[in-house]
């Protein structure tokens, strides 16, 4: 029987996070994951994940946010590899879209440096989109996107030699719990733990039942595409991430070409696609790809809607679109990272030290009240 101070079940973004700072701090900690991350059955994959500071979703992730940039500009440094490019960010929509409003609400209450672009604003500055007349768009200068795959290896080289063990293609086949341990069957291995850091991503439900109705195992498309005219209009010096809220269904949002990446602009639908069983989803990448190409032609008119590439990942969904950082309500020791409906990549760093903070202390003096696993209403 081996013993850890804790074992990370899942190794995505949250998950490498984790046990990167579990090991900084001189924890023996063990990581599994069923797949070899970084790998695309997950979340955690696709080239780039936007990250910005006037979060619309609410004003409270803004503190994450700006403590996310500082920790991933550390880990470039540790690295070596460039992680974030900034490119600036446009989120755009009708004046009383979410979008809009509550970028606004975030920038003005925290201070961040932005501007409000009028429709003829957004043309002129961004000719290669059309925007419909009407809608504007706050730009942040400091917005761009994280190179999705690259993190997790940084974070996951970094864990390693700060002296985790991870263990890939494994499943936790077994758990049970005796006194304050767990005891864990991995494979051929017999594992003991006081804590279980479950950042399993769309796998939650399967691994804690009680936790299935909690959020919503969703299937999303994103898709590159090629561009007419000259190449150099879409790229990371030229052209910004972008968020529409056209008030049409979804969100969509896009990002520029990613250098030595696919050759083409990345697109997709933010959220209200059909649940999935994470072990057995459908194909529906074609489909959806055309229906991105179709939509992002409107807004971006040199798009050529024949996608060269789509991929297809997984939103863990709660109710309130709020992640779920805490210790699981009815089960002591078993603490949660899950439910980032679609939008917590880009606070890795931060989730991880909190899930740090959580295993040794049973605190953290992050602002995650939002998050609570027994807060009210929590069920998709
Ligand atoms: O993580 O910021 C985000 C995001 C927006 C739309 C899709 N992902």
């Amino acid at each position: 029987m081996s013993s850890y101070d804790c074992v990370v079940i899942g190794l995505g973004a949250m998950g490498s996070a984790a046990l990167r700072e579990l090991a900084l701090r001189g924890h023996a900690v063990l990581g599994i994951d069923a797949f070899h991350p970084p790998h695309d059955r997950g979340s955690s994959h696709g080239e780039s994940r936007i990250i910005r500071k006037a979060y619309f979703e609410d004003p409270a992730y803004v503190p994450l946010v700006l403590r996310s940039y500082e920790a991933w500009a550390a880990l470039e440094r540790v690295s070596g590899k460039t992680l974030l490019h900034r490119c600036g960010g446009l989120f755009a929509g009708f004046p009383e879209s979410e979008v809009v409003q509550g970028s606004l609400a975030s920038a003005r209450d925290h201070e961040l440096p932005h501007e409000l672009l009028e429709t003829a604003d957004i043309r002129n500055r961004y000719p290669q989109f059309s925007p419909p007349d009407g809608v504007v768009a706050v730009y942040e200068l400091d917005a761009g996107f994280l190179r999705v795959e690259s993190c997790i290896e940084a974070m996951l080289d970094q864990a390693v030699r700060h002296g985790a063990e991870a263990l890939f293609h494994h499943r936790l086949s077994r758990w049970e719990r005796h006194g304050d341990l767990f005891h864990l069957t991995v494979g051929d291995r017999r594992i003991e733990t006081p804590n279980l850091l479950v950042s399993a991503g769309a796998w939650l439900g399967k691994l804690l039942p009680d936790m299935t109705r909690q959020v919503k195992v969703q299937q999303v498309v994103t898709a590159w595409f090629p561009t007419a005219g000259e190449r150099e209009s879409f790229q990371v010096d030229r052209f910004p991430v972008h968020i529409w809220d056209l008030d049409d269904g979804a969100l969509c949002y896009g990002m520029p070409r990613v250098p030595g990446g696919r050759p083409g602009i990345k697109l997709g639908f933010h959220g209200h696609r059909a649940t999935v069983d994470p072990d057995h989803r459908p194909d529906t990448a074609a489909n959806t790809a055309r229906e991105l190409g179709r939509y992002g032609r409107k807004l971006i008119p040199a798009l050529i809607p024949e996608a060269v590439d789509a991929t297809t990942c997984m939103y863990t969904t709660t109710a309130d679109h709020h992640f779920i950082v805490g210790p699981h309500p009815e089960r002591p020791g078993v603490w949660l990272a899950g439910g980032f409906s679609g939008h917590g990549f880009k606070f890795a760093p931060v989730i991880g030290a909190i899930a740090a903070d959580l295993v040794t202390s049973g605190t953290t003096a992050h602002p995650i009240a939002p998050f609570s696993p027994s807060r009210r209403d929590l069920s998709a």
